[in-house]
C-alpha cells in the first residue's frame, strides 16, 4: 500500500525533488503540498511547487495549501542568497494555478484527524506549520503517523551559522515546540549524513543530465542552480537533504543506522540561536526522536536517477528566463 503523505515545504531546489518523490513513486501516496516560509519569497516558493507539479505532468492534481508566512515569533530569514528564486530562473504560464482556500495548518490538522495513526509528514521547511498544527489541535501529534523532519544537525556543523541548520534556525521555537509535542519523529540532520551522503557530485549530475527526460532538465536546472554557492563553501556538488527525507519515509531499507536521541533546540543562545542538541543517551534525557545516522549513498542516488528518468509530460511549456 502507497504511503499516504503530506509534503509541508519552502519550495526551492531540492525542496522539488522531494516533492517528485511523493508525486511519481508508487510508494507514496501524496494527498496534499502545504507551504511555509522558509528559503526564498513565499510566492516565489509557490510558484516553484506549481512548476514541480507541471513538470510531474501532474498539475491540478494535488492541492496546495498556503501556510504560515512568517516564524512564530521572529521576523522571516531568507536563504535567497544560496537559492536566488528557488527555480534557477525556470518560468511558465501560471495562468489558472489555483491554490486551495483552506489554510495549510488546518489542513494539517483535518488530514490527520479524518484517518488517525495514518497520515505521514514530510517536513522540510522551518517548523511552524507543525507546531502551529501541533498547538492547534492537541490530538494532532498522535493522530500523525510519522513525522519526517530535515533539520538541526548531529552535533556537528550548521549551515547558516556556525551552530545551527537553517530550517531550525528560521524558527527554533516551533522546531523546540514540535521535539516536545510528542510525535513519532525521525530526523534527517544536516551534518553528517546529508553532507556525506546525499551530494551529487559532477559525475552523477553528468549522467542525470544525459538522462534527457523532460525530469532530468528540469533537475538540471533546478538544482544547478545552487553549484556556485556549494562549491564556494566547500561542498563538491548539489545538496539533497529534503528528498533524502522523503526518500527515507518511502523506502526504510535505505536507513543503513538510526538511533534514538533527545533533541531539543536553543532559541535563546547568543551565538546558537536554531542548534539542535542531541543528547545521544548518557545524558539521563528522555528520547523523543529517531535520528538517521548513515544511509545508502549509492542506494538514494539510485533512486533520484529513476525517478528522473520517469517519462513524464509537462501539461505547460517551460520558459527559461534569463537564459
Ligand atoms: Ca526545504
Amino acid at each position: 500500500m502507497p504511503v499516504p503523505l503530506i509534503i509541508d515545504t519552502d519550495t526551492a531546489q531540492d525542496d522539488c525533488i522531494a516533492l517528485l518523490a511523493g508525486l511519481l513513486d508508487p510508494a507514496a501516496d501524496l494527498r496534499a503540498i502545504t507551504m511555509v516560509a522558509g528559503n526564498v519569497g513565499f510566492e516565489s516558493q509557490v510558484r516553484n511547487a506549481f512548476m514541480t507539479l507541471n513538470a510531474a505532468g501532474r498539475l491540478g492534481e494535488v492541492p496546495l495549501h498556503l501556510g504560515c508566512r512568517r516564524p512564530l515569533v521572529r521576523p522571516w530569514v531568507s536563504a535567497q542568497d544560496v537559492h536566488g528564486d528557488g527555480a534557477g530562473g525556470l518560468d511558465m504560464d501560471f495562468e489558472g494555478c489555483a491554490t486551495e482556500g483552506e489554510h495549510a495548518v488546518d489542513t494539517l490538522v483535518r488530514m490527520a484527524a479524518e484517518h488517525p495513526g495514518e497520515l505521514s509528514i514530510v517536513a522540510i521547511g522551518p517548523l511552524t506549520n507543525i507546531a502551529m498544527a501541533a498547538i492547534r489541535d492537541p490530538g494532532f501529534a498522535s493522530n500523525v503517523k510519522a513525522l519526517y523532519v530535515m533539520g538541526g544537525s548531529n552535533n556537528g556543523r550548521g549551515n547558516i551559522t556556525a551552530a545551527a541548520e537553517f530550517n531550525f534556525y528560521v524558527d527554533p521555537e516551533a522546531a523546540k515546540a514540535v521535539f516536545a509535542a510528542g510525535f513519532d519523529i525521525t530526523v534527517v540532520p544536516w551534518a553528517p549524513v546529508t553532507l556525506n551522503q546525499a551530494v551529487f557530485a559532477q559525475p552523477a549530475l553528468d549522467e542525470i543530465t544525459a538522462l534527457g527526460t523532460p525530469l532530468a532538465d528540469f533537475f538540471t536546472r533546478v538544482c544547478g542552480a545552487t553549484l556556485e554557492f556549494d562549491r564556494s563553501v566547500g561542498i563538491d556538488g548539489t545538496t539533497h537533504p529534503d528528498s533524502l527525507t522523503a526518500a527515507l519515509l518511502l523506502h526504510p531499507e535505505l536507513v543503513r543506522r538510526s538511533a534514538r536521541y533527545n533533541v531539543d533546540v536553543e532559541t535563546s543562545g547568543e551565538l546558537t540561536r536554531g542548534y539542535a542538541a542531541m543528547s545521544w543517551g548518557v545524558h539521563g534525557l528522555p528520547d523523543n526522536a529517531t535520528v538517521v545516522e548513515d544511509v545508502d549513498a549509492a542506494g538514494f542516488y539510485a533512486y533520484i536517477a529513476g525517478l528522473l528518468s520517469t517519462p513524464t509530460r509537462p501539461q505547460r511549456p517551460f520558459l527559461a528566463a534569463g537564459g
